[in-house]
Protein backbone atom coordinates (compact mmCIF):
# COMPACT_ATOMS: atom_id res chain seq x y z
CA UNK A 1 0.00 0.00 0.00
CA UNK A 2 2.78 2.17 1.18
CA UNK A 3 4.50 2.83 -2.35
CA UNK A 4 1.30 3.40 -3.97
CA UNK A 5 0.44 6.67 -1.68
CA UNK A 6 3.88 8.09 -3.28
CA UNK A 7 1.84 10.31 -5.77
CA UNK A 8 -1.98 10.04 -5.61
CA UNK A 9 -4.22 12.40 -7.50
CA UNK A 10 -7.11 13.29 -6.45
CA UNK A 11 -9.41 14.09 -9.47
CA UNK A 12 -12.99 15.02 -10.90
CA UNK A 13 -14.35 16.32 -14.35
CA UNK A 14 -14.75 20.03 -12.46
CA UNK A 15 -11.25 20.00 -12.14
CA UNK A 16 -9.91 19.46 -14.89
CA UNK A 17 -9.69 22.12 -17.63
CA UNK A 18 -9.61 19.78 -20.18
CA UNK A 19 -10.89 16.44 -21.19
CA UNK A 20 -10.15 14.24 -17.26
CA UNK A 21 -9.32 11.16 -19.04
CA UNK A 22 -6.35 13.13 -20.68
CA UNK A 23 -5.19 15.02 -17.73
CA UNK A 24 -5.02 11.27 -15.67
CA UNK A 25 -3.57 9.81 -18.76
CA UNK A 26 -0.70 12.19 -18.77
CA UNK A 27 -0.59 12.36 -14.79
CA UNK A 28 -0.03 8.91 -15.01
CA UNK A 29 2.80 8.85 -17.18
CA UNK A 30 4.25 11.66 -15.20
CA UNK A 31 4.48 9.27 -12.10
CA UNK A 32 1.18 9.43 -10.33
CA UNK A 33 0.89 5.97 -8.08
CA UNK A 34 -3.18 6.47 -7.71
CA UNK A 35 -5.59 8.50 -8.75
CA UNK A 36 -8.51 8.93 -6.74
CA UNK A 37 -12.09 9.55 -8.84
CA UNK A 38 -13.94 11.80 -6.68
CA UNK A 39 -16.49 13.64 -8.51
CA UNK A 40 -17.98 16.15 -6.56
CA UNK A 41 -19.78 20.18 -6.84
CA UNK A 42 -21.72 21.66 -9.35
CA UNK A 43 -21.68 20.90 -12.79
CA UNK A 44 -20.55 17.41 -11.57
CA UNK A 45 -21.16 14.30 -13.53
CA UNK A 46 -23.82 11.56 -12.72
CA UNK A 47 -25.86 8.52 -13.69
CA UNK A 48 -24.23 6.68 -16.86
CA UNK A 49 -22.38 9.68 -17.72
CA UNK A 50 -20.26 9.54 -14.35
CA UNK A 51 -19.72 5.63 -14.51
CA UNK A 52 -18.69 5.67 -17.93
CA UNK A 53 -15.72 8.22 -16.91
CA UNK A 54 -15.20 6.27 -13.70
CA UNK A 55 -14.56 2.83 -16.05
CA UNK A 56 -12.33 4.95 -18.30
CA UNK A 57 -9.92 6.17 -15.76
CA UNK A 58 -10.19 2.63 -14.09
CA UNK A 59 -9.01 1.01 -16.74
CA UNK A 60 -6.17 3.80 -17.46
CA UNK A 61 -4.89 3.28 -13.92
CA UNK A 62 -4.57 -0.32 -14.27
CA UNK A 63 -2.63 -1.03 -17.97
CA UNK A 64 -0.23 2.15 -15.81
CA UNK A 65 0.27 -0.31 -12.82
CA UNK A 66 -1.31 2.19 -10.48
CA UNK A 67 -4.61 1.76 -7.99
CA UNK A 68 -7.95 3.49 -8.39
CA UNK A 69 -9.89 4.37 -5.84
CA UNK A 70 -13.36 6.08 -5.44
CA UNK A 71 -14.47 9.20 -3.37
CA UNK A 72 -17.28 7.82 -0.92
CA UNK A 73 -19.19 5.91 -3.45
CA UNK A 74 -19.31 2.32 -2.41
CA UNK A 75 -22.23 1.53 -5.33
CA UNK A 76 -20.22 2.72 -8.26
CA UNK A 77 -16.50 1.53 -6.70
CA UNK A 78 -18.15 -2.03 -6.47
CA UNK A 79 -19.84 -1.28 -9.73
CA UNK A 80 -16.16 -0.37 -11.40
CA UNK A 81 -14.67 -3.28 -9.72
CA UNK A 82 -12.10 -0.49 -8.21
CA UNK A 83 -9.21 -1.17 -5.85
CA UNK A 84 -11.18 1.17 -2.83
CA UNK A 85 -13.03 3.65 -1.21
CA UNK A 86 -12.17 6.86 -0.03
CA UNK A 87 -14.65 8.53 3.07
CA UNK A 88 -14.42 11.33 4.95
CA UNK A 89 -15.27 12.02 8.58
CA UNK A 90 -18.72 13.27 7.67
CA UNK A 91 -19.15 9.99 5.67
CA UNK A 92 -20.69 6.79 6.37
CA UNK A 93 -19.00 4.94 9.38
CA UNK A 94 -15.86 3.55 8.53
CA UNK A 95 -16.90 -0.11 9.55
CA UNK A 96 -19.57 -0.13 7.28
CA UNK A 97 -17.86 0.63 4.51
CA UNK A 98 -15.24 -2.03 5.48
CA UNK A 99 -17.87 -4.14 5.40
CA UNK A 100 -19.75 -2.92 2.63
CA UNK A 101 -16.50 -3.43 0.52
CA UNK A 102 -14.68 -6.52 1.65
CA UNK A 103 -10.80 -6.67 0.82
CA UNK A 104 -10.38 -3.43 -1.31
CA UNK A 105 -8.30 -0.66 -0.10
CA UNK A 106 -10.34 1.71 2.63
CA UNK A 107 -8.90 5.22 3.08
CA UNK A 108 -9.96 7.59 5.64
CA UNK A 109 -9.70 11.15 6.27
CA UNK A 110 -8.17 11.97 9.39
CA UNK A 111 -6.42 15.15 11.45
CA UNK A 112 -6.52 13.82 14.83
CA UNK A 113 -4.93 10.93 16.95
CA UNK A 114 -8.17 9.85 18.12
CA UNK A 115 -9.77 10.11 14.37
CA UNK A 116 -6.69 8.14 13.22
CA UNK A 117 -6.78 6.03 16.11
CA UNK A 118 -10.78 4.99 15.33
CA UNK A 119 -10.46 4.76 11.65
CA UNK A 120 -7.83 2.50 12.08
CA UNK A 121 -9.90 0.29 14.58
CA UNK A 122 -12.68 0.43 12.04
CA UNK A 123 -10.16 -1.44 9.11
CA UNK A 124 -8.48 1.75 7.67
CA UNK A 125 -5.53 0.64 5.24
CA UNK A 126 -4.37 4.38 5.25
CA UNK A 127 -5.10 7.95 6.43
CA UNK A 128 -5.50 10.71 4.31
CA UNK A 129 -4.60 13.62 6.20
CA UNK A 130 -5.22 17.32 6.04
CA UNK A 131 -5.78 20.64 4.38
CA UNK A 132 -2.24 20.66 5.41
CA UNK A 133 -1.22 24.06 3.52
CA UNK A 134 -4.69 26.62 2.40
CA UNK A 135 -6.66 24.83 -0.28
CA UNK A 136 -9.09 26.39 -3.01
CA UNK A 137 -9.84 22.85 -4.32
CA UNK A 138 -12.13 21.83 -0.78
CA UNK A 139 -14.88 24.47 -0.07
CA UNK A 140 -15.60 22.52 3.27
CA UNK A 141 -11.84 21.83 4.18
CA UNK A 142 -11.08 21.75 8.07
CA UNK A 143 -8.54 23.96 9.55
CA UNK A 144 -4.87 23.86 7.96
CA UNK A 145 -2.74 21.86 9.85
CA UNK A 146 0.79 22.56 8.75
CA UNK A 147 3.12 19.34 8.04
CA UNK A 148 3.05 19.52 12.31
CA UNK A 149 0.23 17.45 12.05
CA UNK A 150 1.99 14.70 10.43
CA UNK A 151 5.17 14.34 13.00
CA UNK A 152 3.03 14.50 15.75
CA UNK A 153 0.67 11.49 14.25
CA UNK A 154 3.88 9.92 13.79
CA UNK A 155 5.22 10.60 17.56
CA UNK A 156 1.95 9.13 19.13
CA UNK A 157 2.82 5.78 17.11
CA UNK A 158 0.81 6.13 14.25
CA UNK A 159 2.32 3.27 11.94
CA UNK A 160 -0.31 3.35 9.37
CA UNK A 161 0.64 4.53 5.96
CA UNK A 162 -0.34 7.94 5.87
CA UNK A 163 -0.74 10.34 2.70
CA UNK A 164 -0.63 14.12 3.15
CA UNK A 165 -3.04 16.83 1.24
CA UNK A 166 -3.97 20.03 0.89
CA UNK A 167 -2.34 23.10 -1.33
CA UNK A 168 0.74 20.47 -2.02
CA UNK A 169 3.15 21.49 -4.67
CA UNK A 170 6.39 20.29 -5.77
CA UNK A 171 7.98 22.72 -3.49
CA UNK A 172 6.25 21.70 -0.59
CA UNK A 173 6.23 18.05 -1.17
CA UNK A 174 9.48 17.45 0.74
CA UNK A 175 8.69 18.99 3.75
CA UNK A 176 5.18 16.98 3.55
CA UNK A 177 7.00 13.57 3.53
CA UNK A 178 9.87 14.48 5.97
CA UNK A 179 7.53 15.20 8.76
CA UNK A 180 6.09 11.43 8.07
CA UNK A 181 3.82 10.61 4.71
CA UNK A 182 4.21 8.25 3.06
CA UNK A 183 3.37 10.09 -0.28
CA UNK A 184 1.33 13.10 -0.91
CA UNK A 185 -2.35 13.60 -2.73
CA UNK A 186 -2.78 16.56 -5.12
CA UNK A 187 -5.72 18.02 -7.10
CA UNK A 188 -4.45 21.52 -8.50
CA UNK A 189 -1.17 21.24 -8.52
CA UNK A 190 -1.68 18.28 -11.21
CA UNK A 191 -5.01 19.53 -13.16
CA UNK A 192 -4.39 22.96 -13.05
CA UNK A 193 -0.57 22.75 -14.54
CA UNK A 194 -0.24 23.48 -18.45
CA UNK A 195 1.34 20.18 -18.10
CA UNK A 196 0.13 17.25 -16.20
CA UNK A 197 2.87 15.28 -17.07
CA UNK A 198 5.51 17.37 -16.31
CA UNK A 199 3.56 18.23 -13.45
CA UNK A 200 3.46 14.82 -11.75
CA UNK A 201 6.95 14.25 -12.56
CA UNK A 202 8.10 16.72 -11.08
CA UNK A 203 6.48 16.53 -8.05
CA UNK A 204 7.41 12.67 -7.80
CA UNK A 205 11.11 13.26 -8.27
CA UNK A 206 10.81 15.61 -4.75
CA UNK A 207 8.57 12.43 -2.87
CA UNK A 208 11.03 10.10 -4.11
CA UNK A 209 14.10 11.97 -2.99
CA UNK A 210 12.87 12.76 0.31
CA UNK A 211 11.64 9.37 0.64
CA UNK A 212 15.36 8.20 0.18
CA UNK A 213 16.90 10.65 2.85
CA UNK A 214 14.29 9.94 5.57
CA UNK A 215 15.36 5.85 5.15
CA UNK A 216 18.82 7.34 5.60
CA UNK A 217 17.94 9.74 8.37
CA UNK A 218 16.31 6.61 10.53
CA UNK A 219 19.13 4.37 9.81
CA UNK A 220 21.32 7.00 11.48
CA UNK A 221 24.30 7.78 9.73
CA UNK A 222 26.42 5.72 7.26
CA UNK A 223 29.69 4.36 8.53
N1 LIG B 1 -9.20 17.17 1.22
C1 LIG B 1 -8.49 17.95 2.03
S1 LIG B 1 -7.78 19.24 1.18
C2 LIG B 1 -8.44 18.73 -0.29
C3 LIG B 1 -9.19 17.57 -0.09
C4 LIG B 1 -9.92 16.83 -1.11
C5 LIG B 1 -8.22 19.44 -1.59
C6 LIG B 1 -6.82 19.32 -2.10
O1 LIG B 1 -6.69 20.02 -3.33
P1 LIG B 1 -5.37 20.86 -3.68
O2 LIG B 1 -5.73 21.58 -4.95
O3 LIG B 1 -4.27 19.89 -3.90
O4 LIG B 1 -5.12 21.82 -2.54
MG1 LIG C 1 -16.50 12.44 1.57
Amino acid sequence: MREYLQLYLVVGSVNCKEDPVKVVREALEGGVTLVQFREKGPGSLTGAAKLELAERLRALCHSAGALFIVNDDVELALAVDADGVHIGQEDEAADRVRARIGERILGVSAITTEEARSAIRQGADYLGIGPIYPTSSKEDARAVQGPQVLKKLRTQGITLPLVGIGGITAERAAEVVSAGADGVAVISAITQADNARNAAAALKSKVLRALASSSTASQGPEV
